[in-house]
């Protein structure tokens, strides 16, 4: 009897392939609004700043190979695909789907690159699936993944990386490092919308401070829109500037909202927060991203497996 198959649309924010498609891609996160001059420029001077581009779209296939294998490990008995679809580049998340289609998949589990829920995060990557499968009236059976922010591997993996930074000060000066971690801001009102994204990074963070024993940690906010409306706070330059005025000279900082290595993690906080960091004389170490880190992959696959149970 051949293997059920059963297809994987894991969801990821997509980057630019060349410096002429940073232009289109900026517009598609505006929502079709091209930037002024300056915004393009300035963008484009971060990617410089970081090696010319951002190395997400490699992270991604690699996670998605990565995902694949270990679905196969973990349950041999059913034939996994991993279709990688993007919100913001080619394959766009509505191009995968017509593939998905085209390939004969009728049953599917989507996932997104974030652990945490937001209805401006993960809920616009499965309003894009689901208008998508609307279009292209396939896959029939899908369900989602809508975080996966206190699975236990994830944890575990989450603390390992976290135990790692801190393994960099003295054994005497670790109690007093505070651990910060930060998540992409969104503007100010989803709060009102009672939007479960900051309750679950912080039970993220409770959860490995709790693993590692390390009682000296909070949260904080990077990244936040150019834009005028309010922005959850605080920002993590302001979380530097108030550690600093309150006598502490060394801090860890744990992306803990992004899963890769790409630009909001290697400008804002490896270069900008760096920066700012020297200048106040303070000691900075930046957690290791997951990328395709075997402990991290098994996390999602586990998180993907008990969604198809659930169905
Ligand atoms: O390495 C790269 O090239 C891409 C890195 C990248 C990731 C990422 C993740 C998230 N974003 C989220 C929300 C917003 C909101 C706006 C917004 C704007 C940008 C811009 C760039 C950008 N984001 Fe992003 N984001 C990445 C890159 N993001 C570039 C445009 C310039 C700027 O504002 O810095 C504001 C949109 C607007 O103007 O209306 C909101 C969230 C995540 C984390 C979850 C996820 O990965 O999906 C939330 C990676």
């Amino acid at each position: 009897m051949s293997k059920k198959v059963i297809g994987i649309l894991a969801m990821a924010y997509g980057t630019p392939s060349s410096v002429e498609e940073i232009l289109p891609y900026y517009t598609h996160i505006r929502r079709g609004r091209p930037p002024e001059p300056q915004q393009l420029q300035e963008l484009t001077e971060r990617y410089e700043a970081i090696g010319g581009l951002s190395p997400l779209n490699e992270i991604t296939a690699a996670q998605a190979q990565g995902l694949e294998r270990t679905l196969h490990e973990l349950n041999p008995a059913a034939d996994y695909r991993v279709y990688t679809g993007m919100k913001h580049a080619h394959p766009f998340i509505e191009e995968t789907v017509q593939q998905m289609v085209a390939d004969g998949i009728e049953e599917a589990i989507g996932v997104v690159w974030a652990p945490h829920y937001s209805t401006m995060s993960i809920g616009t990557y499965i309003k894009s699936a689901e208008e998508a499968r609307e279009k292209w009236g396939g896959p029939q059976a899908i369900s989602y993944v809508e975080s996966w922010h206190v699975q236990p591997l994830f944890i575990d993996s989450t603390a390992k990386r976290v135990a790692a930074a801190l393994a960099q000060f003295p054994a005497e000066e670790r109690a007093s490092v505070p651990v910060v971690f930060t998540a992409h801001s969104l503007p100010e009102r989803i709060l009102q919308l009672g939007d479960p994204y900051p309750r679950q990074i912080e039970e993220t963070g409770a959860a490995v401070t709790a693993q590692i024993g390390h009682n000296n940690w909070f949260t904080g906010w990077q990244s936040a829109g150019r834009t005028p409306e309010p922005w959850l706070g605080p920002d993590i330059l302001d979380v530097i500037r108030e550690q600093h005025a309150q006598g502490v000279t060394s801090i860890v900082i744990c992306p803990v909202g992004f899963v890769s290595d790409h630009l909001e993690v290697q400008y804002d906080i490896d270069i900008e927060a760096k920066q700012l960091a020297d200048e106040l004389g303070m000691k900075l170490v930046r957690v290791a991203s997951p990328n395709d880190e075997p402990l991290f992959l098994q996390a999602v696959a586990t998180a993907v497996l008990e969604q198809a149970k659930k169905g």
